[in-house]
């Protein structure tokens, strides 16, 4: 079961990511920013609505415009925008920075109307493999003269361990799909025929969460969607122990051909 929300349905979900930290960050600024702006226009507004009211026996007055006010509100807004297309590109730039080396990678693969995700074996790395190798036998395109390829398994829900770096490799087998998890502060296009390979992100808290495709991807988008667990350590090896002992049937079925 994901995590509930029980209240603060105004703000986003309790962040469970570093990059998400950041993401935050920007996000808080800018609400305030332009909450504060709203508030100032909208107090000078009524101010001057009501001062300059119709009167009797009051002409209206016809202005030409000021030139120095026109400069203060054009500079004024520039600069502001400037100075968020800067931030906001900052934080872009941080949390795009390559994955750290001793990340965990994950394929993650999205189709109509599910998530499949292949985990490296013993090995460590995952096996090589093409988009357009995707076959109904080798869901993920495995090039099977590679040795990795029969120690690879694929499970349909994402197990992660808290506080370690996970890569992501997205993909889709169909159409374009989306990877969205509020809580990890991730929102990425999977796009067939690419694999996307900036995502990475690094857990803070153990919880359980849910992919939900967030492209209407067909009449069974409303369905596609995924359980997310970030484990302790301990919990994370025992799982992977389990899994990759059982190679997956998909790749197995695919070595025989
Ligand atoms: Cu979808």
């Amino acid at each position: 079961m994901a995590e509930v929300r029980s209240g603060n349905i105004y703000w986003t979900p309790r962040n469970a990511t570093l990059n998400g930290i950041e993401t935050d960050r920007l996000l808080t600024f800018i609400f305030w920013l332009t909450a504060i702006v709203f508030f100032l226009v909208q107090t000078v507004f009524v101010y001057y609505l009501i001062k300059y009211r119709r009167r009797p026996g009051v002409k209206a007055h016809y202005s030409h415009g000021n030139n120095t006010l026109e400069i203060i509100w054009t500079t004024l807004p520039t600069l502001i925008f400037l100075g968020l297309a800067i931030y906001g590109n900052r934080v872009w730039y941080e949390i795009h920075q390559p994955a750290p080396q001793n990340a965990l990678t994950v394929e993650i693969t999205g189709y109509q109307f599910a998530w499949d995700f292949r985990y490296p074996g013993s090995s460590g790395t995952l096996a090589r493999s093409d988009v357009r190798d995707i076959t109904p036998m080798n869901k993920f395109g495995v090039d099977m003269t590679d040795p990795r390829a029969k120690e690879d398994f694929s499970t349909t829900e994402l197990v992660v361990p808290i506080g370690k770096p996970v890569h992501v490799l997205l993909r889709s087998r169909d159409v374009i799909h989306s990877f969205y998890v509020p809580e990890f502060r991730i929102y990425q296009d999977a796009v067939p025929g690419r694999t996307i390979g900036w995502i990475w992100f690094k857990t803070l808290r153990s919880g359980n969460f849910q992919l939900a495709c967030s492209q209407l991807c067909g009449k069974g988008h409303y369905n596609m969607k995924a359980p997310i667990r970030v484990v302790s350590q301990e919990e994370y090896d025992k799982w992977y122990a389990e899994k990759v002992i059982k190679p997956n049937v998909f790749i197995e079925l695919a070595a025989k051909k």
